[in-house]
């Protein structure tokens, strides 16, 4: 029954167009020969006052490990022998929910890490890490919202501020809006999906270098979320519609849809066009970071595709029957369905593997589900695209 109701996903008439010719969109009035929902929900809730006041209660509870805690498997990757005796201390984005919320249970459970959990809703989050059963002596959730510059920086305050060290950043918060008619925009007036999904993160991560560089840890790692719809050398990467930051003119302007397209090639408004673009981005930015920072500091620089994970809230925007129909389709046709546990497990890999020290590397996971180095589209490989996609940045989120 599943499987036949999910063949129907794929349209008799799909075929890969080639590259700059239209293909069938997805986002055009129908899918699967429905008519797309028009229903957008802003999910923004602003939890900064109870965020606060739960930060300082849990400040406490970050304490160094004692001598007789047994040393984490991170120390045997450590540069000449070099150990530590404390937890490691990773800041996850969008850990409320999905893979972010799997990858802090999988890290908290081991006893040797910290999960600052970065979240726009605190209560959501709260509730989350409780029902995922999360040690309460292993977390500690703090507020920001990706669509707000201003939360970006008032994050990093607070974060100095509680005296945790950093030593791993994973970027992984996103907003995906494939059914939007028409743009919306993040408190600075960017496109929401690139505003929070590459230009809050950039900012972020940009920031946070300074903190990753002081700690001590034996390896300290910033991860950005990738994915495979942002690479056009595969299969998913080709369904339109396909990513395409063009020549950059629509970022250049500001993304914000007056005097500049709301998308980075500055073309018309696409939502799920511009999340695959926000997610090229993604990539870029990370191997910026590496030819940039990776010598100088020896921080490792990774992204990764986590496998297809139907059942987030990703999705949460798309019509009904795509959420019923997605996830028989990805595990009976594709098969590149993962569920969202083991999807946190890979992602807590990335952080804490002493296997997975390389920088520069877009890991994915073949169907035994061993890591391998994944190879990158053109477009998200591109080095002048991804020093200009830096360069811009800089100039947006007020950093050049
Ligand atoms: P979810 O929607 O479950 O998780 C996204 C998280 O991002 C949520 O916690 C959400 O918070 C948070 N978020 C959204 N907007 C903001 C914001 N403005 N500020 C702070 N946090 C925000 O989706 P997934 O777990 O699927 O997505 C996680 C990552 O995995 C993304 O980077 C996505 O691109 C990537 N990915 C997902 C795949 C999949 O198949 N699902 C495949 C490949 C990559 P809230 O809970 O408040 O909404
Ligand atoms: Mg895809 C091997 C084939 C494969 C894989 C691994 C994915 C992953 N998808 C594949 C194929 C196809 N998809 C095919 C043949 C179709 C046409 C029927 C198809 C359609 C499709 C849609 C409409 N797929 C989608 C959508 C979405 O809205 C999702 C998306 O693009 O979100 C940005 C999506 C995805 N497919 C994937 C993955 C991982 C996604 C979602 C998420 C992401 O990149 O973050």
């Amino acid at each position: 029954m599943a499987l036949q109701a999910s063949a129907s996903l794929v349209p008799a008439s799909f075929s890969i167009p080639k590259e700059g010719k239209p293909g069938v969109s997805l986002k055009d009035s129908t899918l699967f020969g429905l008519p797309l929902s028009e229903n957008l929900r802003a999910e923004f809730s602003s939890s900064a006052l109870r965020c606060k006041r739960e930060f300082q209660q849990q400040v406490g509870a970050v304490r160094a490990q004692t001598a007789a805690t047994t040393t984490p498997a991170v120390n045997r990757a450590a540069p000449e022998g070099k150990k530590t005796l404390r937890k490691g201390s990773v800041v996850i984005t969008g850990a409320s929910s999905g893979l972010g919320l799997a990858t802090a249970k999988a890290l908290a459970e081991t006893g040797k890490w910290h999960v600052i959990m970065a979240c726009r809703d605190f209560l959501k989050a709260e509730r989350a890490a409780k029902s995922a059963g999360m040690p309460k002596e292993n977390y500690t959730i703090m507020h920001l919202d990706l669509a707000s510059l201003d939360s970006v920086r008032q994050f990093v305050d607070n974060f100095r501020r509680s005296g945790m060290p950093l030593d791993v950043l994973v970027c992984n918060a996103a907003v995906y809006l494939p059914t939007a008619k028409e743009p919306t925009f993040t408190a600075e007036g960017f496109e929401l999906s690139v505003g929070t999904n590459h230009l809050g993160h950039f900012l972020l991560s940009r920031l946070l270098i300074e903190d990753l560089n002081k700690s001590d840890y034996p390896s300290k790692r910033l991860i950005i979320v990738g994915s495979i719809t942002g690479n056009t050398n595969t299969l998913a990467g080709n369904v339109p519609p396909k990513a395409n930051l063009g020549d950059l003119r629509g970022l250049a302007g500001g993304l914000n849809g007056l005097n500049s397209s709301s998308m980075i090639d500055g073309g018309d408004f696409d939502g799920a066009k511009a999340y695959k673009d926000s997610k090229v981005c993604n990539m870029l930015t990370m191997q910026e970071f590496h030819r940039r920072f990776h010598e100088e500091t020896g921080i490792t620089f990774a992204s990764l595709y986590p496998g297809c994970i139907a059942t987030t809230g990703l999705f949460r925007e798309h019509i009904p029957l795509f959420r019923l129909l997605f996830p028989p389709f990805q595990k009976y046709i594709t098969k590149g369905y993962v569920s969202e546990d083991d999807a946190g497990k890979r992602l807590a890999q990335v952080v804490s593997d002493p296997s997975l020290t390389k920088s520069g590397v877009y890991w994915s996971w073949n169907k035994d589900s061993a890591s391998f180095e994944n190879q990158l589209s053109q477009e998200a490989s591109d080095v002048e695209k991804a020093r200009k996609v830096w360069e811009i940045s800089e100039k947006l989120v007020g950093l050049a």
